[in-house]
């Protein structure tokens, strides 16, 4: 079958919620990221590395995040990975600084961080994966490619491969899009998604459904852009989930339902990060503290 076996939980839920602080301080400390934050960029860390596990894989090289191979130049490379570097460079004093700790666990504990140092509900987190060599490096082509336009592609990425089905595509797909920008120089698109990209917000459904999505008048790659203030951006991927209409119930639900939204995401964004992992039964599921709780 394809899934790996977790190691036993190596520290108390206390030493994780330590470094879970420690990347939390990081993240306020550090602002010279645009529009103030690092949090953006590390939930899109922890979902490219966990984006890449196919579930039928023949070859069994089942990527997902358990085998940390990011830190190869090779999977570095993989052109959707382009501008993830600054994500995992902000990490790495954490690897240093705390032993028996994977980059499977540093860099999903950093997206669980991220969203719930955004105002993003609670991700239940466990650890235990393991660093693995070159030869579990994942192929190229695997994550998605926001140049395509049909529900059948976005379906082949998140059913085919993940095993999520169309409601939880549009949760993901549609929160995470909530966060942070495109950026010209890592993946060839412009702008935000929404007015609040520091903020885990339902608005990327809101804004998909009211506003009139226009084809954007540019040299770049072809993307959408909003006729009200023409500051927001759409790709090509996120247009179907309006165009399908069995996508479009859900981006209906979750523009309606914030509280729908925020909890079925916190289930699927947990779920992601663990894709093709076995965990032991004595390693229980994770919550930790925001530093606003712990009056930090
Ligand atoms: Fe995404 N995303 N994503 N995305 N994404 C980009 C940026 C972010 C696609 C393409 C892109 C998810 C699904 C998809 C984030 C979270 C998630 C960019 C711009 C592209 C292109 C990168 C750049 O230029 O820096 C496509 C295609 C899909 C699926 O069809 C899912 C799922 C999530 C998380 C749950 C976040 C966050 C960003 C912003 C990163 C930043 O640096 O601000």
């Amino acid at each position: 079958t394809n899934v790996r076996e977790a190691s036993a939980a190596v520290k108390p839920f206390e030493e994780y919620q330590k470094i879970y602080n420690d990347i939390a301080e990081k993240l306020r400390e550090e602002d010279d990221r645009d529009d103030g934050s690092y949090g953006p960029v590390l939930v899109r860390l922890a979902w490219h590395c966990s984006g890449t596990y196919d579930q039928n894989d023949p070859s069994q090289n089942k990527g997902g995040s358990y085998a940390g191979t990011m830190r190869f130049q090779q999977e570095q490379d993989d052109p959707e990975n382009a501008g993830l570097k600054v994500a995992q460079d902000f990490l790495e004093p954490f690897k240093t600084k705390y032993s028996n700790l994977s980059y499977g666990d540093l860099w999903t504990l950093g997206g669980v961080c991220a969203i719930q140092e955004l105002s993003g509900p609670k991700i239940k987190w466990r650890p235990g994966r393991k660093d693995l060599g070159l030869d579990a490096v994942p192929p190229y082509h695997r994550l998605p490619d926001a140049s395509q336009e049909t529900g059948e592609y976005v379906r082949s990425v998140f059913n085919g491969r993940l095993g999520f089905t169309d409601q939880e595509m549009v949760c993901l797909i549609g929160v995470g899009h909530a966060l942070g920008r495109c950026h010209v120089d890592a993946s060839g698109y412009d702008g935000p998604w929404t007015f609040s990209p520091t903020m885990v917000t339902n608005d990327f459904f809101k804004l998909l459904l009211d506003e009139d999505w226009k084809i954007r008048d540019w040299d770049g790659k072809k993307q959408y852009t909003d006729s009200s203030t023409k500051s927001l951006m759409m790709l090509p991927t996120d247009m179907v989930l309006k165009k399908d209409s069995k996508f479009r119930k859900y981006v209906e639900l979750y523009a309606k339902d914030e509280e729908k939204c925020m909890s079925d995401f916190a289930d699927v964004y947990s779920r992601l990060l663990e894709r093709g992992i076995k965990f032991p039964d004595s390693t229980k599921p994770m919550v930790f503290k925001t530093l606003e709780e712990q009056g930090l």
